[in-house]
């Protein structure tokens, strides 16, 4: 804040020429200015002056103090001023003289402060801001959407990120429409999307790190568990392992393919030293089969048996069209394990993982 004296007054034109010379009005003034420096509180003191229509000059003299205190003190000590230009009263136009004790609004100096301010913004933080900004941004929404389709998985993985493409496309489209678009809208948009992310993100993390129920055969599912109730009859994972078969849901035969749970020649988990036994359905017209290769990595020649101790076969070994088995496997060592239809054996192909 800054407090200021105004003076107004107008000479006539005539008597400028005596106003200015020394120990005239003006010359006073000038003086005086040299005089304050120094003085508590005291920041200027600036004299300005027009002529008028009348052919006056009129002389606008401002002392500018730090603070009301500094102002009062000046004006009541002398010389100050008001009391120079009152002694010089018969030189001035008549009834002209003004004094006036001001407040200024905003100074010059927090005026420089702001803009300042406002410039160190522009070309420091802003450069530096905003690329990082966009760049926890992109991290979050690579890292945080990565999170959530896993956590969600299949079609509703699927669903959600074409929904988020339809979304990210309107909204290019809105603001493309809308180049002049007010500042909160945008801010607003991305706000939103950010709490989205990161509510999905803690969302997904929370999830994933709670124990879930694992169905036969690998089958991941988002359901809480239910408080060691077997999901489709398998037992949770902190359960022991016993020797009760369980069903380790469908494996479908196609022409050729297999399918299982939506994916086609899948990779099936399956939980170790546990008798997992799924059914399989020939849906297609050719002949088909299921043949698990051996600890040894190798298949059976030919067509597998079922029974063969040293690999897993589906029983019966060869369905045609519509017919369908079942396949039961258990392992007692971890790994991957290989297995294929004999009939179609590089079109139909699939893993187990046993863990
Ligand atoms: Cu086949």
């Amino acid at each position: 804040m800054e407090y200021i004296q105004t003076i107004l007054f107008q000479i006539p034109a005539s008597q400028l020429e005596q106003a200015s010379e020394a120990g005239g009005l003006l010359a006073q003034l000038d003086e005086h200015r040299k005089h304050l420096q120094g003085a508590g509180g005291f920041r200027d003191l600036r004299i300005t002056r027009s002529i008028n229509n009348e052919g006056n000059v009129l002389v606008l003299v401002e002392t500018r103090w730090a603070d009301d205190t500094s102002l009062v003190r000046y004006e009541t000590q002398e010389p100050n001023a008001a009391t120079i230009v009152r002694a010089h009263e018969g030189i001035l136009v008549r009834d002209s003289l003004q004094v006036l004790d001001m407040e200024a609004l905003r100074t010059e100096a927090s005026f420089r402060q702001a803009e300042a301010a406002e410039s160190a913004r522009e070309r420091v933080i802003l450069p530096i801001a905003i690329p990082l900004g966009v760049l926890a941004f992109a991290l979050l929404a690579i890292y945080g959407l990565s999170r959530v389709y896993l956590e969600i998985g299949g079609d509703g993985a699927v669903a959600l990120a074409a929904g988020l493409a339809i979304g990210v496309l309107l909204f290019a489209f809105y603001f493309a429409m809308n180049p002049r678009a007010p500042g909160w809208q945008i801010a607003g948009v991305i706000a939103i999307v950010a709490i989205a992310l990161a509510g999905g993100t803690t969302w997904a993390l929370i999830e994933e790190d709670e124990p879930r129920a694992e169905v036969n055969g690998g089958e991941q599912t988002n359901d809480e568990p239910t408080d060691g109730e077997p999901a489709d009859g398998e037992p949770a994972d902190d359960e022991p392992a016993d020797d009760e078969p369980s069903a380790g849901g469908l494996i479908i035969l196609g022409d050729n393919f297999f399918e299982y749970d939506g994916a086609r020649n899948p990779d099936i988990s399956v939980p170790l030293d546990q008798e997992v036994t799924f059914e399989v359905e020939n849906r297609g017209t050719a002949i088909h089969n299921v043949q698990v290769n051996g600890t040894d990595d190798t298949y059976a020649v030919d067509v597998c048996e079922p029974g063969d101790a040293s690999r897993f076969c589906s029983d019966p070994s060869i369905l045609f069209g519509s017919d369908t088995g079942t396949l039961t496997v258990q392992f007692d060592e971890a790994g991957t394990y290989n297995f294929r239809c004999d009939f179609h054996a590089l079109e139909m192909v699939g893993t187990l993982v046993v863990q």
